[in-house]
């Protein structure tokens, strides 16, 4: 596909430093930040001096991994407001987010971290090639979660115009996007598919759309998903990346280059660990992404456990940035599957899916346990195109999938088809993976 965009660099001052130059500045945040979290936050004085570490001892990032790691559980013992750093007057934002267990996680933000994150916002504007020019279409939600108001403030900031939609009512969003004229759309990828397939359902063409760009995360895609979004919408599709507990989106975005989303490390440092022995992986290993948050001020956090699995790279990226970049997010530590010993993440059998021509980018996982062991079963939506395919042809897509799937990820599955528009769309995150071991 052509290109529609053209990306800028927001801040180079920050954006394109050299690697000696970006570990100074972080050394230099990083021993404030320890400073500050031992004198205000008891949970980080508690844990150093469990560990008999002084703020002292933290002289640059070399020192980085003597730190003790923050966990979620950690955010949940101290809920509601136990991590945060500033007195309360100082906080101006509160958001959370629920997982599926458990209490609440909260964040607390002083207006110094609503203005990072809106630098982080409109730095990733720039690598969408998006400016005070463009209507920006925002379909994640609005609320506690960070989508939809991360995505409002970042492109407020920039100076172009924001649509806030926010997420549902499909219909109503197709109109606004053909009648507004939006450039940019912000949402998550999986709705990004169903707006593709609702638009002919609603006999909106492509062509009366202005869309040049997809600011797309929040949930791990492939990038087969990302080419069906982009053929679908005709559009560039880039992947946004972030959480709540660090910022909101935009703590990692792809550029043009669409190779890895540049980690904001000025603001972020990022590290990969293993997940088991928790000691630091080199770039380009698989493990564990780690986050310190080296400017926040309300709910600062160091070495927060992520659970998200990816690498990092650190070569040079044509888009001239110098930030390290990570790669695609396979799935979270405790979304991955188990299936008889082999470790398989929604996300790869996604890409499996999508390498096969007649199927829609709709699908189900769900998980037993039979006589012992364990079985996956998919469901496949096919394309209204070859839904009324003779038997044999679709028995032969049907295996054509379970091949594609064993010879990806080395484990056997079984592929049912279903018909066009049966598997549940998400307007927010999808939810994929019925694991009936787990009930
Ligand atoms: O999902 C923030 C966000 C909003 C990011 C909009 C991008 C766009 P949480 O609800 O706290 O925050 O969920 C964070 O979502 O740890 C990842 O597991 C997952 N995630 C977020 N972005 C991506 C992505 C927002 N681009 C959790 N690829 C993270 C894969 C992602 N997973």
């Amino acid at each position: 596909m052509k290109s529609r965009v053209k990306d800028y660099i927001y801040s180079p001052q920050y954006e394109c430093l050299s690697r000696s130059e970006m570990q100074a500045l972080q050394s230099e945040r990083l021993v404030k930040l320890v400073k500050r979290v031992y004198d205000n936050v008891a949970v980080y004085r508690a844990k150093m001096d469990a560990i008999k570490l002084k703020p002292e001892d933290i002289r640059s990032v070399d020192d980085l991994y003597k730190l003790p790691f923050t966990t979620k559980q950690d955010l949940r013992n101290n809920y509601p407001f136990g991590m945060l750093c500033a007195p309360k007057e100082e906080i101006v934002r509160l958001h959370a987010s629920s997982g599926t267990t458990g209490k609440l996680t909260v964040v607390g933000y002083s207006q110094n971290d609503l203005d990072v994150w809106a630098e982080c916002v409109c730095r990733a504007l720039g690598m969408a090639g998006v400016t005070k020019e463009d209507t920006v279409h925002v379909a994640y939600g609005y609320g506690l979660f960070t989508g939809g108001l991360g995505l409002h403030d970042g492109a407020t900031k920039m100076g172009a115009t924001v649509v806030p939609a926010s997420s549902g009512n499909t219909k109503r969003q197709l109109s606004l996007l053909r009648d507004f004229g939006a450039t940019a759309i912000a949402c998550t990828p999986s709705y990004a598919i169903y707006l593709g397939t609702e638009m002919e359902n609603n006999g909106i063409s492509v062509d009366e759309l202005k869309l040049k760009v997809g600011i797309f995360g929040a949930e791990p895609w492939s990038d087969n998903m990302r080419k069906e979004i982009e053929r679908t919408l005709n559009i560039d599709a880039l992947d946004i990346y972030g959480l709540s507990e660090i910022s909101g989106p935009g703590v990692a975005m792809e550029c043009m280059a669409k190779n890895g989303s540049h980690v904001q490390e000025d603001h972020f440092i990022p590290e990969i660990v293993d997940p088991v022995t928790l000691e630091p992986l080199p770039y380009g290993e698989k493990g564990e992404l780690v986050f310190t948050t080296i400017t926040k001020t309300g709910q600062p956090l160091v070495r927060y456990r992520t659970r998200d699995i990816t690498s990092l790279n650190a070569e040079k990226c044509s888009c001239g940035r110098t930030t390290v970049r990570m790669n695609k997010v396979l799935g979270r530590n405790d979304d991955m599957l188990i299936i008889r010993g082999v470790n398989v993440f929604p996300s790869q059998i996604e890409a499996a899916i999508m390498n096969v021509s007649g199927v829609a980018p709709h699908y189900m996982i769900y998980v037993d346990r039979v006589d012992n062991l364990d079985v996956m079963e998919i469901h496949v939506e096919v394309n209204e195109s070859i839904s009324s395919d003779t038997v044999g042809s679709l028995e032969a897509l049907r295996k054509k999938i379970e091949s594609e799937i064993h010879s990806y990820l080395g484990i056997s599955a079984r592929v049912r088809l279903v018909e066009p528009n049966t598997v549940q769309r998400s307007e927010g995150k999808a939810v994929r993976v019925i694991d009936k071991r787990k009930i």
